[in-house]
């Protein structure tokens, strides 16, 4: 259909626009943008009429059975941590802990939408340990571009292993003794799913917002996601399941210093109401270099 010629001019034309777009994404990010959203939007500043979410996940039916871990691979695991417990579905008196809410967008009192905003990047670093040969937290959240300070507080070599779909990979190895080491993600992306390549058992989750407007359910399966501006939002709840994961979604409206309340249900008698729904974890992730 195309000569030789037309084709070699078409391929080098499709070279040439790839390459201006690259480097058109690689000026945002140089121009002091967020970089990492697509957010041009002023820093949010609060106005002191701030509410907050507050809410309880419970898991109804029969909760799974505790899942001991096999740390025998390892002897040092083994003696600081004998009786190692799967924490994938820790249920306590019918409520699920490590359940990751937060919110996923919405529209504040005064019009203007949630994404459209930037956040401060929080100054305190978040810390994630190895202890006892699993991750204290398991599920955690951070603010893009927050420092993620990682301890080992084990008398053995772990190897962290970070394991995102929007944001680079990260292995290093921390041998016991080492200094903690710093990571950040600059992408949101919720969840980043964390493993040690030392120990295949160890896993957490890593949820990366542009706002901070997120927390994880306690033993009790209370959260309490503070300083929320007054609005109206979906709030979602995720929580760690086969495949990549499950989330519920709930609509909210925070009131002027006042809270919402977002309670959750997971487990056997909630998928029979054709809840929970299993999404992927891709469905979170923002394209950045796709938009304004
Ligand atoms: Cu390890």
């Amino acid at each position: 259909m195309f000569s030789k010629k037309a084709r070699l001019w078409l391929g080098l034309l499709a070279a040439i626009s790839l390459m201006s777009l690259a480097s058109s994404c690689g000026g945002a990010k140089e121009g002091g943008d967020t970089g990492d959203t697509g957010s041009t939007g002023k820093v949010f500043a609060p106005k002191g009429d701030e509410g907050s979410v507050t809410g309880t996940v419970a898991y109804t039916g029969a909760a799974p059975e505790g899942k001991k871990i096999d740390t025998s691979a390892d002897a040092a695991c083994t003696s600081k941590s004998p009786t190692l417990m799967a924490e994938d579905w820790a249920v306590k008196d019918g409520k699920l802990a490590n359940t990751f809410v937060y919110i996923k967008e919405g529209t504040l009192a005064d019009g203007s939408k949630i994404a459209d905003w930037s956040f401060d990047t929080p100054k305190t670093a978040a810390t994630l340990d190895q202890d006892g040969c699993h991750y204290k937290p398991h599920v955690m959240g951070v603010v893009v571009k927050q420092d993620i300070s990682i301890k080992n507080s084990d008398p053995t070599t772990h190897n962290i292993h970070f394991t995102p779909k929007n944001n680079p990979d990260w292995n290093q190895s921390q041998p016991n003794g080492a200094a903690p080491l710093v990571h950040k993600l600059n992408v949101s992306e919720v969840l980043v799913p964390v493993k040690c390549n030392q120990h295949p058992w160890m896993k957490a989750y890593i949820g990366v917002l542009k706002h901070p407007y997120f927390a994880v359910t306690g033993e009790d399966g209370k959260f309490t996601i503070s300083n929320v501006p007054p609005g109206k939002y979906t709030v979602v709840a995720w929580h760690e399941g086969p495949g990549a994961g499950t989330e519920q979604k709930m609509e909210v409206t925070v009131p002027a210093k006042g809270p919402a309340t977002a309670d959750f249900s997971f487990g056997g008698a909630a998928a029979l109401r054709g809840q929970p729904s299993s999404m992927p974890m891709a469905a979170a992730i923002e394209f950045p270099m796709l938009r304004k």
